[in-house]
């Protein structure tokens, strides 16, 4: 049964526009009042922090993308803080939501990778049960991908694993499941509306938005299907990349060449009968896809004899679908913006915007993420807070997403425990320019192996200028890159008997931080090498 709750996005609901006005606007004025009440009797900040999923720099105006514009998440940068150097410690989805909600790296949360038999241990101590005891009402809604249930939120409504696109299944607090008619950036959206006009409005809140988008197999909204086909985009320069001198990135399994699907990730052929993702789209959402993917289909045809004009298309389709399925998370995040505003909500608010890990938009000839190399060790972070953050603000420090659990308990206020491992970054967002003791250097660590991408396990240490990584598992190998010099990371220089003193260096570094983190497995492997 289909639960029709979420009517004013459903496309082929008809309700009588004036009483859904009415309605609407009475529910503004009443939030607007109690806003304005809280907002006498609390000074602590709320938060909302967007979460979403494979959602890179390189496709968001702020961050200089040349594919698409993104005017809300822009929005948020402009009325707050750009963070230009925001990386992450464990680059895939699962762990990245255990490091935001503890503040810990993978291999002290327990969660190194997403396999389904990887509970995470909801009972250790987390960000929003702190927030919670400090008398933030405390929510999450969305995606969520942790295999155990929520804990420390007040409400939640999460999807399954990864969650469909379209009349999506949202798991409720009760343990029951629900379809909801509608397109899932939408439902997230609506469903986080709903869960802020009914709490306690006198207590401030912590609400994180799970975004499904931009994961694979990126399915636009109907709305947004076509939204870039008059653009031709140039292939990043080493798309064609051989892999010289580096075994992991030889041997994975992740090429929009080989790996990337023609039906389900590219949609030519498809059959809409059969269940699944495609399964899920009613009769109209099916005409509108296979009229827009059989005309694509036609191009397809024409040129499916020439291996090298199928690369290129299939680099352009996979553009295009990533860009037109994001297009409606900016969409979404600027109905968000918008309801914060309207209900006076947005002076205390801090908004974030951040992914779980940058993607490969065809950097080395990829998509997916998985490697301490840039684009998918780099994730974008915007923030605003009103009064506290000055409107404009850029930072070019090196943070990682274990800071962002202790900064959320500064900026509310709270003391941050002593296990956490990251540091708050709020200091640096108000005052940029203070001489304040900040790393230099930043620790990395990658687990799943082989499936589904076959990258191999590795960690290692990035500086300004420097990284330097250990590729283990399948083969034991080092690679050193100079950023300044090649920052699409192609020339591994590790073999450079000039870099030795620097290696040395570098490798000493990198057992400090190891020791600091305190990761065993990472010192076992230097130790075997003498290097301890
Ligand atoms: C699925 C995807 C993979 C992706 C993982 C993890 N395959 O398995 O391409 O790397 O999720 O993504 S799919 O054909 O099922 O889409 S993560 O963001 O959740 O870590
Ligand atoms: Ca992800």
């Amino acid at each position: 049964m289909l639960d029709n709750r979420v009517p004013y996005l459903n496309q082929s609901f008809k309700i009588e526009p004036m009483i859904r006005k009415i309605i609407y606007i009475s529910m503004l004025l009443l939030l607007y009042s109690s806003a304005y009440l809280y907002s006498q009797t609390n000074s602590k900040p709320n938060i909302v922090f967007i979460f979403s999923d494979d959602h890179t720099q390189q496709a968001i105006g702020a961050y200089g993308s040349k594919l698409m514009k993104t005017p809300n998440i822009d929005r948020i940068a402009n009325e707050g803080a750009i963070l230009k150097n925001v990386f992450v410690t464990n680059s895939i989805c699962a762990p990245s939501r255990a490091v935001l909600l503890t503040g810990k790296y993978s291999h002290l949360n327990g969660l190194k990778d997403n396999s389904p038999k990887r509970l995470f241990d909801g009972t250790q101590q987390q960000v929003q049960k702190l927030l919670q005891n400090a008398n933030y009402q405390t929510a999450w809604v969305g995606k969520w991908h942790l295999q155990s249930y929520p804990q420390g939120f007040d409400y939640w409504k999460i999807l399954p694993d990864q969650g469909n696109y379209y009349q999506p299944d949202f798991i409720n607090m009760s343990h029951d499941t629900t379809r909801y008619k509608g397109y899932v950036t939408n439902l997230i959206s609506d469903f986080s509306f709903d869960w802020l006009h009914q709490r306690d409005s006198t207590r401030p809140f912590f609400l994180v938005i799970g975004e499904k988008a931009t994961h694979r197999n990126w399915m636009p909204a109907i709305e947004d299907l076509g939204a870039y086909d008059d653009q031709n985009f140039s292939m990043p320069e080493n798309f064609y990349d051989t892999y010289k001198d580096r075994v992991a990135a030889s041997e994975q399994d992740m090429t929009i060449d080989k790996t990337m699907l023609l039906g389900d990730d590219l949609k030519m052929n498809v059959n809409y009968k059969k269940p699944g993702m495609f399964g899920r789209l009613n009769s109209n959402e099916k005409e509108a896809y296979s009229n827009y993917y059989n005309s694509i289909q036609k191009q397809y045809e024409q040129i499916k004899n020439d291996s090298k004009a199928v690369i290129e298309w299939k680099y352009q389709r996979y553009l295009k679908d990533y860009l037109a399925t994001a297009k409606s998370l900016d969409r979404n995040i600027g109905r968000i913006l918008h309801y914060l505003d309207s209900t006076g909500l947005d002076k205390n608010t801090i908004v974030i915007y951040a992914s779980d890990q940058g993607f490969y938009l065809g950097e080395h000839g990829w998509f997916d993420k998985r490697f301490m190399y840039e684009e998918s060790l780099r994730t974008p972070f915007v923030i605003k807070y009103p009064t506290k953050i000055k409107p404009g603000t850029q930072i070019q420090n090196m943070v990682l997403n274990v800071d962002f659990a202790p900064t959320l308990l500064d900026m509310a206020g709270l003391k941050i425990p002593k296990e956490i491992q990251g540091k708050s970054f709020f200091p640096i967002l108000k005052n940029p320019k203070a001489t304040l003791k900040w790393r230099d250097a930043i620790y990395y660590h990658y687990y799943e192996y082989p499936e589904p991408h076959k990258v191999a396990p590795h960690f290692g240490i990035r500086t300004q200028r420097y990284k330097l990584i250990r590729f283990y598992g399948p083969n034991n190998q080092w690679e050193l890159y100079d950023l300044s010099k090649d920052p699409h990371e192609m020339n591994n220089v590790i073999h450079d008997v000039s870099k030795i003193k620097l290696i040395n260096q570098l490798k000493n570094q990198l057992r400090i931080l190891i020791n600091e983190y305190k990761d065993q497995e990472a010192l076992e492997i230097l130790k075997k090498e003498s290097i301890f």
